[in-house]
C-alpha cells in the first residue's frame, strides 16, 4: 500500500475565527498517527508541517463579509496542488486540519485527478453558504458552494473549478443548517442524512443509503471530508462550533469502516480539531478520537 500524509497547518492567525484550530494537525501527528498508519501497513509519506507563513497576509480586509479571503484562498490553492500531486502519484492524500475551508483545496485536488469522484461530507453543518447567504463570513461555512459553483462568483476564489456535481455530494450527521443553506440543498436536490435520519434508520442503513445515492455501483472514487463536530461534543469536545445531539463514537467509526470497505476511498480530510478549546483532557480525547477515525477509514478492523 502506498499512502501520503498531507498536512495543513496555517499560520497561527488561523483561517478560523477561533485561534487554535491550526494546531489540530500538529497534535494528531504528535499523538502518533503516522506510526499508527504504518502499523496498519501503510507506507506513510509525511509532508511536514505546512505553516504558510509566506502565504498568510496580515492585511486582508473582508471581501463582502468574507473574512481573511486572500489568505484562505491562497492556503487552499496550495493545499489543492499538494493533494492533486499526491493523487496523481497514486497516493491517498490525508489532509489534517485546520478548519473546513481546507476542503475547498483538498477536494479540488482530488477532482483534478478523479473528475468522477463523489464526496461524503460528515458534519453537524452543511458548509454550503455562499457570499450572499453567509451571516458569519467564515469561509469554513462555505467551501461546498465554491466547489459546486453555487452563488455569486468571488474573484479571489476564481482558481476553484466548480467540478463537483450536486448529485455526487452526500451529507451525514447534519443538525445545524442555516435557512439559506436549506434553500440551497432543496434547490439543488442535494442529499443529506441528518441526525434525525440516523436516529430513525440507524447508522448502517444511513451509510448504505448515502452510498447508494452517490456511488450506486461502488465504482466511483470517494473523497470523505470528516468534520469532527459531526460527532457529539461529549465525544469530540475540542472543536470550534460544537452542536449537541451528534454521532456517537461508534457511529463515527462505523462510517469510516464502511467507507473503507467500499475500497473506493481516494482521499480523506479530518478537520476542526482545536486543542486550545475546553481543557487539556478534552483536547487529548478529541485528538485520540481523530486518530481512531483515520485508522478506521484506512483499514483498522475490530476483529
Ligand atoms: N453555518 C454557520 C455555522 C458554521 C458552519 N460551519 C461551522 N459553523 N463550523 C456558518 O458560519 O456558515
Ligand atoms: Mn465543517
Ligand atoms: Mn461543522
Amino acid at each position: 500500500m502506498a499512502s501520503s500524509l498531507s498536512r495543513f497547518l496555517p499560520n497561527p492567525k488561523s483561517v478560523a475565527a477561533k485561534l487554535g484550530v491550526d494546531q489540530g494537525a500538529m497534535h494528531l501527528v504528535e499523538a502518533g498517527l503516522p506510526q499508527q498508519l504504518t502499523e496498519l501497513g501503510w507506507k506513510v509519506q509525511f509532508d511536514g508541517h505546512l505553516q504558510f507563513e509566506d502565504i498568510w497576509t496580515e492585511i486582508d480586509p473582508p471581501i463582502g463579509n468574507l473574512k481573511n479571503p486572500r489568505s484562505v484562498s491562497r492556503v487552499c490553492e496550495h493545499v489543492s496542488k499538494v493533494v492533486g500531486e499526491h493523487a496523481k502519484n497514486g497516493q491517498l492524500p490525508l489532509t489534517l486540519g485546520g478548519d473546513h475551508s481546507l476542503a475547498m483545496g483538498s477536494i479540488s485536488g482530488t477532482l483534478e485527478e478523479y473528475p468522477d469522484a463523489c464526496v461524503v461530507w460528515v458534519d453537524a453543518h452543511a458548509d454550503i453558504n455562499t457570499a450572499e447567504t453567509t451571516d458569519s463570513g467564515n469561509i469554513h461555512g462555505m467551501p461546498l458552494s465554491f466547489l459546486l459553483g453555487i452563488g455569486a462568483k468571488v474573484e479571489e476564489f476564481s482558481w476553484v473549478k466548480p467540478l463537483l456535481q450536486p448529485h455526487l455530494l452526500v451529507y451525514i450527521g447534519l443538525r445545524d443548517v442555516d435557512a439559506g443553506e436549506r434553500r440551497i440543498l432543496r434547490e439543488h436536490g442535494i442529499k443529506a442524512f441528518s441526525m434525525h435520519d440516523v436516529d430513525k434508520y440507524g447508522i448502517g442503513p444511513v451509510v448504505e443509503m448515502a452510498l447508494d445515492h452517490v456511488n450506486p455501483g461502488r465504482k466511483r472514487p470517494i473523497h470523505m471530508s470528516f468534520d469532527v463536530d459531526g460527532l457529539d461534543p461529549s465525544v469530540t469536545p475540542s472543536t470550534g462550533t460544537p452542536v449537541h445531539g451528534g454521532l456517537t463514537f461508534r457511529e463515527g467509526r462505523y462510517i469510516c469502516e464502511a467507507i473503507y470497505e467500499t475500497g473506493c476511498l481516494v482521499a480523506l480530510d479530518i478537520v476542526e480539531i482545536n486543542p486550545a478549546l475546553v481543557d487539556d483532557q478534552a483536547a487529548k480525547k478529541t485528538v485520540e478520537v481523530g486518530c481512531a477515525l483515520v485508522r478506521s477509514a484506512l483499514g483498522e478492523t475490530l476483529l
